[in-house]
């Protein structure tokens, strides 16, 4: 199975590992070949080719649209490029993966939808990159729920917290311009949570309350970019900030329940802090990302005087993936639910089986950041508390 890379930057990295191991640790049917990779800048997209044993470097997307050999195009790009691409790839005939969040629009969100739905019914599959689905703590999470263990859920807290922008010095890259990344840390990091709540739970969140902020409103321009990170351009030239710092929801399920959502980049000492706590009638779940291997699970018919969190280490071969990689108790990382996905992918096109997350997923999640946004912008919802002049 060829496939085909578009961007190469810190997604571009992740997803180049993932398909690497894809085919040594999971022997999908089909076997996963990094043909091509493509990127504006020939020289970085060449670098990773030579990392990681791209056969081809196009510096055109199109271009690596339309080779015969590329039969999956993996979209790892900022978000303003998404549509374009993905609705070209599709109807060329190829499957596509899309980073998330989907889009930067509902509108591009449900284009990128109808095509994969006219793709679908000629064979062609198509799946959405909310990696930490693929997460074995987070997979066995949702097969709890399944299995009832939770009951009716009442309250679902959930959490995505990062610092890397607490330096109001730290530069203006793509993920703070609103033309090019849609939102900020609402859509580049609560887009995970607001996911996650779909696939652990199987419900949908059926409307929110919002409020956004935007912290540091000026920073200084980027120059070279390295993953997170970045240098200032020389000259001290500075830009706006266009979108959001941190975004706060409340939030109604549709089975009844209530969620509390937090998004921000401004959690000092909270690196990739990925919180999700499920509170039902029957017992209750909570995972913290930065200690990814373990799910705390509760099951409030045990006798009260033993009652509590069970700290479940999930590195079972019998959790979700673990079998494919190393004895009990030796864990995994960030970079392996980028090797769950692509095995997952190519397995589900080699079965001619539908994928998840489906872009009516990310189109799912699109709807809900459309409506954080609409709320936080909707001031008339808010009750302001008047405060003595002076106050702080
Ligand atoms: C930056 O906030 C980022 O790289 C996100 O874009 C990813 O989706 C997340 O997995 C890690 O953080």
């Amino acid at each position: 199975m060829g496939i085909g890379m578009v961007g190469y930057a810190f997604m571009g990295l992740a997803h180049s590992q993932g398909w690497r191991n894809a085919r040594s640790f999971f022997d999908p049917a089909l076997s996963p070949e990094l043909v091509a990779i493509a990127g504006r800048d020939g020289a970085a997209a060449a670098e990773m080719a030579r990392r990681f044993d791209w056969q081809h470097v196009e510096t055109d997307w199109r271009a690596l649209v339309a080779r015969p050999d590329v039969e999956v195009v993996d979209i790892c790009t900022p978000g303003d490029t998404h549509a374009e691409i993905a609705i070209a790839a599709l109807d060329a005939g190829k499957h596509v993966l899309c980073e998330k969040p989907l889009a930067n629009t509902v509108d591009e969100a449900r284009r990128m939808a109808d095509a994969a739905e006219r793709a679908r019914a000629r064979g062609v599959r198509s799946m959405v990159g909310f990696t930490y689905r693929r997460v074995p703590a987070i997979a066995f999470a949702r097969q709890l729920v399944q299995e009832g263990r939770v009951g009716e859920i009442r309250h679902v807290r959930a959490q995505y917290l990062q610092d890397w922008l607490v330096d109001p010095e730290s530069p203006l890259t793509w993920r703070l311009e609103k033309e090019r990344a849609g939102s900020g840390a609402l859509g580049d990091i609560g887009a995970h949570i607001i996911d996650l709540t779909h696939f652990v739970t199987g419900e949908r969140i059926t409307g929110v309350s919002a409020t956004m902020e935007t912290f540091v409103k000026e920073r200084p321009v980027a120059g070279s970019v390295k993953g997170l990170s970045a240098s200032a351009q020389e000259g001290g030239e500075r830009g706006q900030v266009t979108v959001d710092d941190a975004a706060v929801f409340l939030a109604r399920l549709s089975g009844g329940g209530l969620g509390t959502f937090e998004a921000t980049r401004f959690a000092t000492g909270r690196k990739n802090s990925i919180r999700l706590e499920i509170n039902g009638s029957r017992g209750s779940l909570a995972f913290d990302f930065e200690d990814m291997n373990v799910l705390h699970v509760h099951d409030a018919s045990v006798d009260a005087r033993e009652s509590g969190f069970t700290k479940v280490v999930v590195t079972e071969p019998t959790h979700p993936y673990v079998e494919h990689w190393w004895p009990a108790g030796h864990g995994l990382g960030y970079e392996h639910g980028f090797t769950h996905q692509a095995a997952d992918l190519v397995d589900a096109i080699a079965r001619g089986v539908d994928p998840s997350p489906s872009f009516a997923d990310g189109l799912a999640v699109q709807e809900v950041l459309a409506a954080v946004e609409s709320s936080a912008a909707n001031a008339s919802a808010w009750t302001p508390i008047d405060l003595p002049a002076g106050t702080q």
